[in-house]
């Protein structure tokens, strides 16, 4: 058993100080608000429960900033997507991990501590599945393990090239699966974290454009309880092709052909019309925003405005990668509602409401929910993951509360994290991860290798 004090803590019913945690196992077995010091490891500043990162390809953080420069004609998401496509045509299983592992590293500085990873390199640079079908999948689990991410893992079924059955792309030939293929591949995707201490695995098909109503039929009913991810709506083309295909809006299509209820996460949901922002909130999917990502792409605006006054329930993701921060990701959103709606603090419910401390508390409640796991809350009977601010950051020294979270959202961002706990460990301290300095010469020498 370890027994902590934390300085202060954002817990369920709000603030309190001096607060004794009794770890078991990497779950919290109880919670003493004001609390003695006496037999307790104190941990300074300001904890709060960890973010969850409810979408991510950790490989795409090694082609970062290799899309950013101007093309023949029309960069768009499709041009990106083409660059991104080369880069992954060379990654090794080596280099999948060494990634993977300098991105999870990365979350965990940046406030993430746990993540669900939209996974879909299965095989081979040629196409064919690895001896083990599930080689890439244990990869993944591996960078968990070392750098102490939660994880959970979405193996991703990829079958077609777009709506109506067309044959995948050369491009895609790493990510292609049958039903039955992808159900060992699933089998396999569970060995793969049945090794780490509190792992989950979910279904994902990839998006309506990579798969058939049938094959995603069949594919939803291996999900039992568990969490289903599907990317949708997130280019205007991927509107107009669904529109030609089905004669409805891809998320009017989701609503009306398959089960979406609160095991589902549709992340980006960018393009909505009011129908589709209402049928979201009813079915109590979770939208899984990727703000910093679809800036970068240029995806469009998420209809955030009326999808929370819905009811709607959301969590963020960091999705490319580009750049990895928890704050940011929340920060990013409630800016692209007040440049579309002109306005400031449009995410905050009501009058008094601090945004920093509303839009932490939604995307802890979504982001849990995404990912299947006992974790978003420093309560009894959750992981303890959590998050501790610096108390004596410039931005953070003189305000207290939820000023503390306006300033760390707004203000300092990754800056003002100190420590972060996973399961009840110290996985980073002072702003650096414990084994940051091995992380880091494994990605920069794998980095070297692909791009040579
Ligand atoms: C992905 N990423 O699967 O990595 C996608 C791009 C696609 C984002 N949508 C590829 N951000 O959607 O076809
Ligand atoms: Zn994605």
């Amino acid at each position: 058993m370890r027994r902590l004090i934390l300085d202060h803590a954002l817990l369920p019913g709000g603030w309190a100080h001096n607060v004794g945690l009794d770890i078991e196992g990497g779950t919290i077995a109880a919670v003493h608000p004001e609390t003695s010091a006496e037999g307790r490891e104190r941990v300074a500043g300001i904890a709060l429960p960890g973010l969850p990162n409810l979408h991510s390809h950790t490989f795409q953080r090694g082609m970062a900033g290799l899309a950013e420069t101007r093309g023949p004609e029309g960069d768009s998401f499709w041009t990106w997507r083409q660059v991104m496509y080369r880069f992954l045509g060379k990654l090794t299983p080596d280099d999948v991990e060494a990634v993977a592992a300098f991105a999870m590293m990365e979350m965990l500085e940046g406030g993430f501590t746990a993540l669900a990873e939209f996974h879909y390199l299965h095989h081979d640079a040629d196409g064919r599945p690895y001896a083990d079908i599930a080689e890439l999948s244990g990869r993944i689990a591996a960078a968990a393990h070392k750098t102490g991410m939660g994880l959970t893992l979405l193996p991703v079924f990829y079958a077609q090239g777009g709506f109506g059955g067309a044959a995948p792309t050369e491009g895609q030939r790493r990510f292609i699966n049958d039903v039955e293929s992808y159900a060992r591949l699933v089998e396999g995707a569970r060995k793969a974290v049945a090794g780490l201490d509190d792992a989950a695995v979910g279904i994902a098909p990839h998006s309506l454009r990579a798969v058939t109503p049938e094959s995603l039929g069949e594919i939803v009913a291996m999900a039992g309880e568990g969490p289903v991810h599907i990317h949708i709506a997130e280019q205007v083309k991927e509107v107009e092709d669904c529109l030609a295909w089905s004669g409805q809006r891809p998320v009017a299509w989701l609503l009306d052909h398959a089960p979406v209820d609160r095991r589902w996460c549709l992340i980006h949901a960018t393009h909505l019309d009011p129908q589709e922002v209402r049928g979201i909130a009813a079915s109590g999917a979770v939208a899984g925003l990727c703000p910093i990502t679809e800036a970068n792409l240029g995806d469009g605006i998420f209809e955030g405005v009326d999808y929370l006054s819905a009811g709607g329930c959301f969590g963020v993701g960091s999705d490319s990668n580009i750049e990895i921060s928890a704050a940011g990701e929340l920060k990013q959103f409630e800016y692209s509602q007040r440049l579309k709606h002109r306005a400031r603090n449009v995410l905050a419910e009501r009058e008094g409401q601090s945004t920093g401390r509303s839009l932490y508390e939604k995307a802890l409640t979504g982001g849990t929910q995404a990912l299947g796991r006992r974790i978003g809350a420093i309560a009894e009977w959750h992981r303890a993951d959590f998050v501790v601010l610096d108390a004596d950051h410039p931005d953070l020294a003189a305000v207290s509360g939820d000023r503390w979270l306006d300033a760390y959202v707004f203000v300092a961002g990754r800056s003002a994290i100190d420590t972060v706990f996973v399961a009840g460990k110290p996985v980073v301290r002072s702003g650096r991860h414990v084994d940051r300095d091995a992380i880091r010469a494994r990605y920069a020498q794998a980095m070297t290798r692909i791009l040579a």
